[in-house]
């Protein structure tokens, strides 16, 4: 409850109880009421005030009246011409109140105690009580206000606020205070330092603000005060009873938003909240966004006394700019609001969201504030990073190169290729054993890239005189059938016509094919049960889908590498952790899967490069076979010399998220997406898609693969007959953005591994 106001007793003469008022308290009754002291002169309290060294001043945002206080706690009434006419002093208005008193009793229909002058004889206030049930719209209203003074005491139940929604305003604009203003308070007096909002001005022809207030009690006092031009003035609110919402708490999701009490209404006076956000998973972190901020009563000022919001420990109250608006917190982070008593704001908007900080800039840099820059950006000489952060650390050389005993940072394929690119030759030491065979463009290849049946050097040389099986004998694009004969038609396997003499080219086939099919991926479109029988759902007990696998025979799956890689908080790499899900359209629930399997062992390529993602291939053995049928089959694994064109329409399935800052889709999502030339991916990738990738999607963005989608198959439909799986959905500079396609790894580089890995299975 709070305690009677009154002016200081050093004012000194007798005192007056003006106004009273009895509004219902929560815990009983509150009692508004205010004293008034006179001095003999205007004289002498200028001297009594002059004379106390502890009456310091105070100014009021858009009033240039400076008032002085004692203490902040004290409350001050307004020292201007408002009070004193609503006390019956300093009068100047001769008109006839009797009419405007009738007017005003008509258009409030409303009111409980319409147009009750303010002390006997002395008419030139106008003052009336409004009570609003909650669920009651009353309305206060003023055209051509004939007195100089009006108010209206809002009041509502206990346990609710007073809002205010102005809807019409004319006469009381920003700018000087002088002439007509109206002003809201957090309480059944004017007093200066419980003003909520104040609009001043001369009448300004067509302005019509919409304004919601709110009040920190049940109870709310407007004033509208006039000088001359008062004709012209309108005035129109409505006001209702609205219960006290209680502010912050704990949230803990994907994503969400915040925002201050009653927003978009102005939030309230005297009010503080706190909420503690948690990402739903432990090493997630936090994006917020504010979308809108407006605390502070003047902009330019630096520092945030008054209202204020806080996140992570930085006191917030001037608008943000664009580039500030978003930054990356470690979860939890604290965000805590205060308003003090006096003058609110519209308040504040901000957006959260829980991201793994491994998949927000896959080959690219992250800075500080989350932003992704491309990699070559990094220690370039140019900060692009605003904490600067791709300038720091830049002796240490960025992935993909070597580090000059000078400093200076130079490509990888320089080291060890017996040409100096180093001043200081750095790069040629230790070279012993390294290059184990040179391309003729002077990259340099380790010894377990020689003969691995993957071709590196563009001329195919780490793969020729190679005394291994898998690539001797026929050239990359021939078929090599078992008995080591070299078929030179394209795409020969599994389609229906025997080109090698010993038909291995026409057995195990029964892959690619969609029994059932006789007739969010980012834009794409609901697939229909048994369209993409080979996907797979691949999910972790706690957290659910995580990425998407192709079935290739009764007992493996292939996926990507990048899916297992263990975090600081999740072991990812654990076999047990997961289960396959396969024959399923509709995520989420088990019974919608047709099988489902643990995994027994989790073969991530050895080569995998968490850098470049190079070599991002998985195989799963699953614990048990599972049974095909209409809705469960298993992909073609193309030969190694399988052609996939570029501008060869495929598609690309998954449950994946269905925008960049999306959420999973529910169902699962396919788009067509084409196969792009290695040469003009990577001029849009810097370089940054190895051999063993493969891109696909549109150019002009709209259509592609992105987070959740990983793992899961690109495939292109042979000669209208079978299914091949192209690729295993990798990594791309964000997603469905122009000229940055998915990128894939690209499977008939691995055809050979595949079938080493599984003995022969697949
Ligand atoms: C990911 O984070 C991811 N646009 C997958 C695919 C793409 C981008 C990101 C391709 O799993």
């Amino acid at each position: 409850m709070r305690s009677p106001s009154c002016m200081s007793p050093h004012h000194g003469g007798h005192t007056t109880d003006a106004q009273k008022s009895l509004p219902l308290g929560v815990n009983g009754l509150t009692v508004f009421f205010w004293s008034k002291f006179s001095t003999p002169s205007a004289a002498f309290a200028e001297e009594l005030q002059r004379a106390n060294p502890a009456w310091t001043p105070r100014r009021l945002p858009g009033n240039n009246k400076v008032v002085h206080s004692r203490l902040e706690e004290q409350y001050y009434l307004e020292r201007d011409e408002d009070t004193l006419r609503l006390l019956g002093l300093n009068l100047d208005d001769n008109e006839d109140e009797e009419s405007d008193d009738k007017a005003e009793k008509i258009k409030n229909p409303n009111s409980l105690q319409s147009g009750k002058w303010q002390l006997q004889g002395l008419q030139a206030a106008m003052s009336f009580d409004l009570y609003a049930k909650y669920g009651n719209n009353r309305t206060l209203s003023l055209v051509s206000p004939k007195k100089p003074y009006y108010q209206w005491r809002l009041r509502v139940p206990p346990g609710h606020i007073v809002r205010l929604d102005i809807v019409t305003l004319q006469g009381a604009t920003p700018g000087s205070c002088s002439a007509n203003k109206l002003s809201a308070y957090d309480f059944l007096l004017p007093l200066q330092n419980k003003i909520i909002a104040r609009w001043c001005g001369l009448p300004l022809a067509g302005s019509s603000p919409v304004m919601k207030l709110t009040s920190s009690g049940n109870v709310m006092l407007i004033t509208f005060s006039f000088s001359r031009q008062r004709h012209g003035a309108i005035f129109k609110a409505y006001f209702q009873a609205i219960p006290k919402a209680e502010c912050g708490g704990f949230l803990s999701a994907w994503n969400g938003s915040v925002m201050s009490p009653y927003y978009p209404a102005h939030y309230p006076p005297n009010v503080d909240c706190n909420w503690k956000i948690r990402a739903p998973l432990p090493s997630y972190l936090l994006s917020i966004t504010i979308v809108m901020l407006d605390i502070q009563d003047s902009p330019t000022s630096s520092t945030c006394e008054k209202d204020w919001l806080e996140i992570g420990g930085v006191r917030l109250c001037n608008p943000v700019g664009d580039s500030s608006r978003k930054r990356i917190y470690s979860s939890p982070v604290l965000l805590r609001f205060h308003s003090d008593e006096s003058l609110t704001h519209k308040g504040f908007y901000l957006v959260y969201r829980a991201f793994s900080p491994e998949s927000t800039c896959p080959r690219q840099f992250r800075c500080g504030d989350g932003r992704c820059i491309p990699l070559r950006k990094v220690c370039d000489g140019e900060k692009d990073c605003e904490d600067g952060r791709d300038e720091a650390k830049c002796s240490i050389c960025k992935p993909g190169e070597v580090y000059c005993g000078s400093g200076q940072c130079r490509p990888h394929g320089s080291q060890c290729n017996l040409q100096v690119a180093c001043g200081d030759s750095s790069e040629e030491a230790n070279c012993a054993g390294k290059c184990h065979h040179m391309c003729p463009n002077k990259m340099c290849l380790p010894k377990s890239s020689v003969c691995d049946g993957i071709i590196d050097c563009k001329d195919r040389s780490d793969e020729l005189n190679c005394t291994r099986a898998f690539s001797k004998g026929c050239s990359p694009t021939s078929y090599k059938c078992a008995n080591g004969k070299c078929v030179n038609k394209v795409n020969p396997e599994c389609d229906g016509i025997k080109d090698c003499k010993d038909g291995s080219d026409e057995l195990r086939c029964g892959c690619g094919t969609r029994p059932r099919r006789r007739a969010k991926i980012v834009g794409g479109a609901d697939a229909q049960l048994g369209s993409w029988p080979w996907q797979v759902s691949l999910q972790m007990e706690r957290y659910g889908h995580v990425c998407g696998a192709s079935l290739v025979a009764s007992r493996w799956l292939l996926s990507a590498a990048h899916c297992f890689q263990d975090s600081d908080a999740i072991k990812y790499s654990d076999a047990r952790a997961w289960r396959a899900y396969m024959g399923m359209r509709v995520m989420n629930t088990a019974s919608n899967a047709a099988a489902t399997r643990q995994i027994r062992r989790i073969v991530q390529h050895v080569q995998y490069d968490q850098f470049t993602s190079d070599y991002d291939i998985a195989l799963l053995e699953l614990s048990a076979p599972v049974f095909f049928n209409e809705v469960v089959q298993p992909v073609c694994v193309p030969a190694p010399s399988h052609a996939f064109t570029s501008g060869t329409s495929c598609f690309v399935t998954g449950w994946g998220v269905l925008s960049e800052e999306g959420e999973l889709a529910s169902l699962l999502q396919e788009a067509t997406v084409n196969i792009i030339n290695h040469k003009t991916c990577n001029k849009m990738y810097d370089d940054a898609v190895t051999p063993r990738m493969i891109c696909a999607g549109n150019i002009q963005g709209g259509i592609d693969a992105c987070q959740g989608d990983s793992g899961g198959p690109l495939v292109c439909l042979e000669r209208g007959r079978r299914w091949f799986l192209a690729g295993i959905v990798s990594w791309g500079e964000g997603c469905a953005r122009q000229n940055r396609p998915g990128v894939y790894t690209q499977v008939i580089k691995f055809t050979d591994w595949i079938h080493q890995q599984t003995k022969g299975q697949v």
